[in-house]
């Protein structure tokens, strides 16, 4: 294990300076990462003076270092977590053998397209939550969406690192062309679809922190169970990270679920008084839970079988022995998918299946998140609740594209699907009654109508702290 390198012009613990051709080559991309940055992250707000949490190391607390910092000056650095002495490879055709410390041949292709698959995600997110900062609720919430910003440029890193260090010549091109892309972009868009929808208003934002990066947290998850070690402890290392992005995102919605349910209770119309509908949140949520279910690929996937067999991406907590056969040889996975208006069981072997297993502990999580938004309306006597839509419902990826179920998962025809739109998705009234709560509070300790003030600050700093200082 080295040491942390934080006075290197590339934070690292990876020996970067004993790798003088990679080192060079990291410092050829990090010019062009901040012109990136500078063109593409938070529009304004770079000779602010902003409250955030660095890594300075990656034992205990070492990840979480706060200061003020200017964006722009921010030290991304490479970190990889600690390694374990004569680790084995714990699931897949390979098990019992010892950790890959460099890419197995047969694999680098396979390997190199899921480490820019989950790479070209972390920039996206940045380039989604660009104007953001224009319209925060309280500076509490702009200090947070910059500090998501940062750590998903770190994350970049992260992967940019393997590409340089692990894959030659085309890891380099694939580093140049993560930059490149564009959220959004019609011809060169991002590469998953999620990554490309605009997140304009900070509901958007705290749905996509609640949802996307909770598909993050168990991507992650999964590869740090790779057999490619640099990988497994790269990713451990953001998880560590991704942790503060969910609460952002939980809590955001959970704030805003509360502040329309205090205005329900009183009586008062939240349209009335600049604050959101509680119909308005449901269609938020369908919308952003259905494109993040998506995230996970099909559930019958050949390639999930693949990745699995070949012990590049295991199961969630796959290393904690939850599973009774760790070649997943044995068992089949049952589901049910619609044929015509009714549902037809259908058996997928285990192997094949692993995207849809991810899936299910994910959906796991997102229902203990819905349901504590759900307690917060019932502790304001509010009888309506937020439904998290079933796995069928919406999707364009997998076994369930293409045909149209109602949020419960029943099978219904395509007109009817069509029909209710616009009672399940925001339409653009609903975007422009949202767009209309956005404006901004920059006063330290005050906040926008339409959003409670959080539980608690940063770094057990009170809310009314002046997590950002502006120039
Ligand atoms: N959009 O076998 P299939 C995060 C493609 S988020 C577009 O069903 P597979 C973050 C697929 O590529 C986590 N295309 O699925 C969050 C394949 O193409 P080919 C990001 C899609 O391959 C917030 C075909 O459809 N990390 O970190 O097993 C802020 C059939 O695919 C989509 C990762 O995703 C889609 N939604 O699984 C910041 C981990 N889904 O081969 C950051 C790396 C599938 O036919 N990625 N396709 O040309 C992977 O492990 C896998 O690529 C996927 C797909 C899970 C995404
Ligand atoms: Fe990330
Ligand atoms: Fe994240």
């Amino acid at each position: 294990m080295n040491a942390v390198d934080l006075e290197a012009r590339i934070p690292n613990n990876v020996g970067l300076k004993d790798d003088k051709k990679l080192l060079r080559a990291l410092e050829q991309w990090q010019p062009r990462f901040l012109d990136w940055w500078r063109e593409m992250g938070p529009s304004d707000f770079r000779e602010d003076q902003i409250y955030l949490r660095t890594a300075v190391g990656v034992g205990q607390g070492g990840w979480a270092n706060f200061d003020y910092v200017k964006m722009p000056d921010y030290r991304w650095g490479i970190f990889l977590a600690e390694p374990e002495p004569e680790k084995k490879i714990h699931f897949g055709d390979k098990l019992g053998d010892p950790v890959w410390d460099a890419v197995p041949g047969e694999h680098r292709n396979v390997l190199r397209r899921i480490i820019v698959t989950q790479a070209d995600t972390e920039p996206a997110s940045v380039e989604q939550q660009r104007l953001l900062g224009h319209t925060a609720p309280s500076l509490y919430d702009l200090r947070n969406v910059f500090q998501v910003n940062v750590e998903e440029g770190r994350h970049l890193w992260a992967m940019v690192y393997l590409l340089h260090k692990y894959f030659g010549a085309d890891g380099r091109d694939e580093a140049e062309e993560l930059l490149r892309r564009r959220s959004g972009h019609a011809d060169n868009p991002r590469i998953l679809q999620a990554f490309n929808k605009p997140t304009p208003d900070w509901l958007s934002f705290f749905c996509f922190t609640s949802f996307t990066d909770r598909d993050g947290k168990y991507q992650l998850a999964a590869l740090a169970e790779s057999g490619f070690y640099p990988l497994a402890r790269s990713t451990q290392f953001m998880l560590t990270e991704e942790a503060h992005h969910l609460s952002v995102g939980e809590n955001g919605v959970g704030r805003v679920v509360e502040r329309t349910a205090q205005l329900m209770k009183e009586g008062t119309d939240p349209r009335t008084v600049g604050a959101i509908p509680l119909d308005i949140i449901q269609k938020y949520v369908y919308e952003w839970s259905s494109a993040s279910y998506d995230l996970f690929g099909g559930e019958d996937s050949s390639n999930a079988a693949t990745y699995f067999g070949a012990g590049l991406k295991g199961r969630y907590r796959e290393g904690d022995g939850l599973y009774r056969d760790p070649k997943a040889l044995e068992q089949a996975y049952t589901t049910q998918v619609a044929e015509g208006t009714a549902l037809r069981t259908l058996e997928i072997p285990l192997r094949r299946a692993m995207n849809a297993l991810l899936l299910e502990a994910y959906y796991a999580d997102c229902k203990r998140i819905v349901d504590r938004w759900n307690r917060t309306l019932k502790r304001y006597d509010v009888a309506a609740e937020v439904k998290l839509p079933s796995l069928r419902f919406n999707r364009q990826q997998g076994i369930h594209a293409g045909k149209w179920y109602d949020p419960e998962g029943n099978p219904i025809a395509q007109a009817e699907f069509e029909k209710r739109r616009t009672t399940w998705f925001p339409s653009a009234e609903d975007y422009a009654t949202v767009k209309s709560c956005m404006k901004k509070v920059y006063e330290p300790g005050k906040i926008a109508n339409w959003i409670a003030p959080p539980a608690q600050g940063i770094n057990n700093n009170p809310f009314e702290w002046e997590y950002v200082k502006f120039h």
